[in-house]
This record gives structure tokens, C-alpha cells and sequence, in this order.
């Protein structure tokens, strides 16, 4: 072989202590990665592109490529000045080496100042390592090429040199482990997502991803950084004014960005970062610019005499009817709280964000003086419509009362009360509903069904959504309520489950009502409350024996199954309700033969950007999208 070794390996005790490391990685995974689902086998790819990122932040890295191979590898490659290979003074090994083998390299090497700490982020590529089956890293730097391989993190030989080098660089490819974790199957989709994150939150870098698998390509490069994120995410929008409002400033150590534009819509995104790190469930600076944004909407709209001194103002919720903004925020130890650490803790960060908003806001509609006025026309529009809307609400409870429980009259209610065993079957069609109500257990199985087209709440304040039938037989039947009074606690049922038709008219119903949870009721889905049933396609019998398929191919196996075609016959259901009673209970409703689908929503941006496509006003990204997606759901079994 060509290649030049390091000093050969031998048994110290430094590399005892890296052995140690690594079994308790393998041992507690969730630990490091939160958890051995696709979550968890996503974070690894997370984890050393933020390694990558680092080095953008460093000012040393332009360039990122990522690719998705053919053999179920991930490799991640940088143009930043290599990871160092020298001798380690401590552990008397290259530093690479202990890079990818012990817990944290030690803080010499601390590249960027906003570093993460505090949970699941920022754990170490060692962790990568430790959870693959191998991983090969090569390293190009003082002129050299740099190669080690891996097998479940324990080098297999030396670091070696592998010939000379023109630029310098990182390339880490690693295989997951799949005796650890319980997939280890990419999405190309939710890595790329992540990517296109990535490059708008670091607006100089140009972030390369091909899936060899899907044959998906993407490059990503936004030099405009929050302002063209927002953009993005109001695409399919009617925007309120050109470009996005920007904030830059500082505060202490803390570095924040915001961009933030309004549509003619009713609803809020806001998705938030900090270090880079998406904090899904919001924290401190959410906190902190949401009551600056209320606070400086008010004193605009009370210095001009728009709202009186001694009225009650504009609420929270009317300032951000129609939002769309991005905040950014880096500091120096972010304290991650809650299940997933995608919650930021700081206290301090609430009043620097608050005051940077403050102030940069207050000076932008200043001199933006149409702007201003528009923002606050919308945001008292929406004070109107909350206001109607909560004396519609209290007309449907006082008639509610009146008419005695106020259950709908369409509702077959299952007998138990205890509402963990109870579940909601909402049903197309009154035929569908009328087999479902033969079909279920009426111990704890309840039918609500629906006829036609539920009302588009995408283009619905409350007030409207309010006047509707079907809108409010779902709100009474489920019991939470809507909008800003909702009350977990009076939940009814603890599935909610989606029976529409496996066809174009189903699939409308069935985003419609997922829109209604997403917008109006979204801790259901946040709790994994709301299910889509799964209705076979196909039913297969020869002699006594019976097949139900769900897809086409698991018809083919059905007719396999059964010796052929001859003496088979094959049923195509093209509708809930041409199956029976009984059949429908034994294949779609019945614990045990069932198979559900829960409804997760992953991700808010991309979650928006399903509703707004399938439910705004432009008729073209709808068809496209409808033609690449199906709706969101991860299989469970039940
Ligand atoms: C420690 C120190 C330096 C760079 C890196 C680590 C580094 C790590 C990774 C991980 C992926 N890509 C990377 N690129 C760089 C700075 C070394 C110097 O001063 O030259």
C-alpha cells in the first residue's frame, strides 16, 4: 500500500477511556440523539453538518455538499480548513482521530463563539461515529489528504496519508448502525429541508444536496439571508408590502436577526432559531419579540389616534393575524429546555430580543408610514372579528344549553364517558356514516358524519367558521372548543379519526378538516389526538378464505397467495360505503385488525406551506403539489 501510517495504535490508557466513550454512546443512543427513530437517524446527518457550519461561522467554509448514496450512506463534505490532524498533547493520537472518538474535543478547538450546548445539539461528531457501523473521514490540509475508517467508532488502522493536496477540506461518510437504531433509511426530503434551512439562516454558504437514490438535486445558496426565508414562506401569498421588514442588532452577546412581512391571511408562522438550532417549541425570545411586536403596534395606532386612550387596544393575537417572520437568534450558552431541548430557556434573551424589536420596529414604521397604517387597519380588523366571534361562541352556548347537552343531532355518541377509550369517527356521507353505525362498537365508538364540502377555514376568520353546520357540530362534538378559549381537559375523545373515500373528493375533505385542527385546534394534533383510517382497496377471496389489500401490490400478493387467478374474485371498493357492515368494522374500525395513521406535524414550515398551497388562493402550486405529495402521516400500529 501507498500509504503512510501514523504511528501504529497500541493499548494506553487514553485509548481505553475512548473505548469507554463509545459503549456508553451505543448503550444509551436517546441520551445523545433523543431518540432511535427517524428523528434520531436524522440528527446524525444534523450533527456533522452543523459541524460544517461551525466552520461557516468561522468565516472559513463557503461550500457544503452533502449526498445521500446509493448504499444508504450519508457524506457530508466541506471546503473549510480541515479538521486538524496533529498529535493531540493530551491524548498522544491525532486530533482527528480523537475528534471522532471521545466526548468533546476539548476547547482549544472551539471554532465559532456561539457554540450549542444544553441537550441534543452540538453532542459531538463522536456520536455520529459511535452510532454507525463505519465511517471513513478524510481531511484535506497542509497540502496532504488525510484518511481514517471507522467501524462501530473504533478506528480499524491508523490515520494515513494518502497522497498530496491542493485545497483543504473535511469529507465525513458514515453508514448508520441498524443493530442501534430502528431505521436507517434517509428521507431525502427531510434532509434537504434542513439544508435549505440551513442556507437561508447562513446566508453565505452554498449547501449541495443529491439523493442517489431519489435522484433529487438541490442547491441552495440565499444570500438574502431571514428576508428571502420569509419570502419564501409567503410564496403563495398575498404579501401586505415589499421586501420583509429586517432587524439586525445586538444586545449584550446577543446577536438577533428578524425578518418579518404580513399577508392578507388569518393566520401566524413564526418559526424560531437559536444557534442555528430550530426551536420548535418557541421560549424566551419568541416571547420576547411577540410583546414587542403588540407593544409597538399599540403605541403606533394610539399615537395616531387610531385606537382611543381608554379602549382596551390591540390584543396579542391581533397583532399577528397574518404574520410571517423568522427570528434568528445566537448567543453564547443557550439553555435548551422541554422533551426535545426545542425550547430556549434564557431569561435574559426575552427583554434583549423585546428591546431590540422595540426600537428597530418603532423606527421602521416611522418612516414607513403606509406600512404602518395598513398593519394597524388589519390587526383592528382582526379585533372586530375576535370580538364577533366571541358573541357568536356564546350564542352557540347558550343554545347549546337551551337545546339540552347540545350535542349534534347528527352525532351518534358511543355510551362509555371515560374519553381515553372513547373514539370519533368522522365519517364522509350520510351512506358511509349509516354502514360506520352498524359497523362500530357502540360502547366507545362515536360517528359524526359529514355531507359535501366542509367550509375552507384557510379563508375564514372565526366568526365565519362559527355561522358554519358542519364546523359547528365537529367543535360541539369533540368539546374543546375553538380559537383562543380551547380547554384540553374537555377533549371527548381521545381519537379522532378521518374516514373519507380513497378518492379525490375524500382527499378535499380530509385536508379541509386537517386544516380546521392545524389552524383552530392544533394542540389535537401536537397530542397525536387526530387519525386517518385506512379503508382496503381490494377484496380477494377464493373458497372460503378472504384477503383485504390496501395497495395494489398487496393485492398481487393476495392473488399469489391464493395459487392464481383462477377461481379468485377480486372486489374493488371504490368507496366506503360499498363494503358492509361488518366488513368495514373488521378491516378500517376494529382495534386489532385496524391499521390508523397518526397525524404529526413535523414541521411548521413545512406544514404551512402544505395548508397555504392546498388552501390559498393560487391554483397552479396546488396542482403541482398535490401531484407531488400526499398528505404528512407516519404509520402506527394499533
Ligand atoms: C477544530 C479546529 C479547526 C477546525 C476544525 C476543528 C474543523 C472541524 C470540522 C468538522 C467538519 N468540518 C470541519 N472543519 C474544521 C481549526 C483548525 C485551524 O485553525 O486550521
Amino acid at each position: 500500500m501507498a500509504q503512510q501510517a501514523f504511528d501504529a495504535p497500541e493499548y494506553t490508557a487514553s485509548s481505553i477511556q475512548i473505548l469507554e466513550g463509545l459503549s456508553a454512546v451505543r448503550k444509551r443512543p436517546g441520551m445523545y440523539i433523543g431518540s432511535t427513530d427517524a428523528r434520531g437517524l436524522h440528527h446524525l446527518v444534523s450533527e456533522v453538518v452543523d459541524n460544517s457550519i461551525d466552520e461557516v461561522l468561522a468565516g472559513a467554509c463557503t461550500e457544503i455538499e452533502v449526498v445521500l448514496h446509493a448504499d444508504g450512506a450519508c457524506s457530508v463534505r466541506d471546503n473549510g480548513r480541515g479538521i486538524p490532524v496533529e498529535v493531540h498533547p493530551k491524548y498522544h493520537r491525532p486530533t482527528l482521530e480523537i475528534v471522532m472518538t471521545v466526548l468533546h474535543a476539548g476547547s482549544k478547538f472551539d471554532r465559532s463563539a456561539y457554540k450549542v450546548s444544553g441537550g441534543l445539539h452540538g453532542v459531538g461528531v463522536h456520536v455520529v461515529n459511535a452510532l454507525s457501523e463505519w465511517l471513513e473521514v478524510r481531511v484535506w490540509r497542509d497540502g496532504q489528504e488525510y484518511f481514517q475508517r471507522y467501524e462501530h467508532g473504533a478506528p480499524v488502522g491508523p490515520l494515513a496519508t494518502v497522497g498530496p493536496a491542493a485545497a483543504t477540506g473535511t469529507e465525513t461518510k458514515f453508514k448508520p448502525d441498524a443493530t442501534i437504531l430502528e431505521t436507517i433509511e434517509f428521507d431525502a426530503e427531510t434532509v434537504s429541508r434542513r439544508l435549505k434551512e440551513l442556507s437561508f439562516l447562513n446566508p453565505g454558504v452554498t449547501i449541495r444536496f443529491r439523493s442517489e437514490r431519489t435522484g433529487a438535486s438541490e442547491t441552495y445558496h440565499h444570500a438574502g439571508g431571514l428576508s428571502e426565508f420569509v419570502e419564501d414562506l409567503n410564496a403563495n401569498t398575498n404579501v401586505l408590502f415589499r421586501p420583509p421588514i429586517q432587524i439586525h442588532a445586538k444586545r449584550d452577546t446577543t446577536d438577533i436577526e428578524v425578518a418579518l412581512q404580513y399577508n392578507d391571511g388569518y393566520n401566524e408562522t413564526l418559526l424560531a432559531f437559536v444557534n442555528n438550532i430550530n426551536t420548535v417549541d418557541g421560549g424566551t425570545h419568541v416571547v420576547g419579540l411577540r410583546s414587542a411586536l403588540t407593544r409597538t403596534l399599540n403605541d403606533y395606532a394610539r399615537q395616531r389616534g387610531w385606537v382611543k386612550g381608554d379602549k382596551e387596544g390591540l390584543t396579542g393575537e391581533d397583532a399577528r393575524e397574518g404574520l410571517t417572520a423568522v427570528l434568528s437568534v445566537k448567543l453564547l450558552e443557550p439553555q435548551f429546555e422541554g422533551q426535545t431541548k426545542a425550547k430556549l430557556g434564557n431569561s435574559e434573551v426575552k427583554g434583549q430580543v423585546e428591546s431590540a424589536v422595540n426600537q428597530k420596529l418603532a423606527e421602521y414604521l416611522e418612516e414607513h408610514p403606509s406600512v404602518g397604517q395598513s398593519l394597524v387597519t388589519k390587526a383592528l380588523q382582526a379585533a372586530q372579528a375576535r370580538e364577533a366571534a366571541r358573541k357568536a361562541r356564546e350564542l352557540t352556548r347558550r343554545k347549546g344549553l337551551l337545546e339540552g347537552g347540545g350535542l349534534p343531532g347528527k352525532l351518534a355518541d358511543c355510551h362509555s364517558r371515560d374519553p381515553a377509550q372513547c373514539e370519533l369517527f368522522i365519517v364522509e356521507g350520510d351512506s358511509a356514516g349509516g354502514t360506520a353505525k352498524q359497523g362500530r362498537d357502540r360502547e366507545f365508538q362515536a360517528i359524526l358524519p359529514l355531507r359535501g364540502k366542509i367550509l375552507n377555514v384557510e379563508k375564514a376568520r372565526l366568526d365565519k367558521m362559527l355561522q358554519n353546520e358542519h364546523i359547528r357540530a365537529l367543535i360541539t362534538a369533540i368539546g374543546i372548543g375553538i380559537g383562543d378559549d380551547q380547554d384540553l381537559s374537555q377533549l371527548r375523545y381521545h381519537k379522532i379519526i378521518l374516514m373519507t373515500d380513497a378518492d379525490v373528493d375524500g382527499s378535499h375533505i380530509r385536508t379541509l378538516l386537517l386544516t380546521l385542527f392545524y389552524r383552530k385546534m392544533p394542540a389535537l394534533i401536537a397530542e397525536g389526538r387526530v387519525y386517518i383510517a385506512q379503508a382496503p382497496l381490494y377484496r380477494v377471496q377464493k373458497g372460503p378464505k378472504v384477503w383485504y389489500a390496501y395497495t395494489d401490490e398487496e393485492r398481487d400478493k393476495a392473488i399469489a397467495e391464493a395459487g392464481g387467478n383462477r377461481g379468485v374474485t377480486i372486489q374493488r371498493f371504490k368507496g366506503l360505503g360499498e363494503m358492509n357492515a361488518e366488513q368495514l368494522a373488521e378491516t378500517t374500525m376494529r382495534p386489532g385488525a385496524r391499521e390508523l395513521l397518526r397525524v404529526t406535524v413535523e414541521d411548521a414550515a413545512r406544514a404551512n406551506e402544505l395548508f397555504q398551497i392546498l388552501m390559498g388562493e393560487e391554483v397552479e402550486p396546488r396542482r403541482q403539489y398535490i401531484e407531488q405529495h400526499a398528505v404528512e402521516v407516519t404509520n402506527l400500529d394499533i
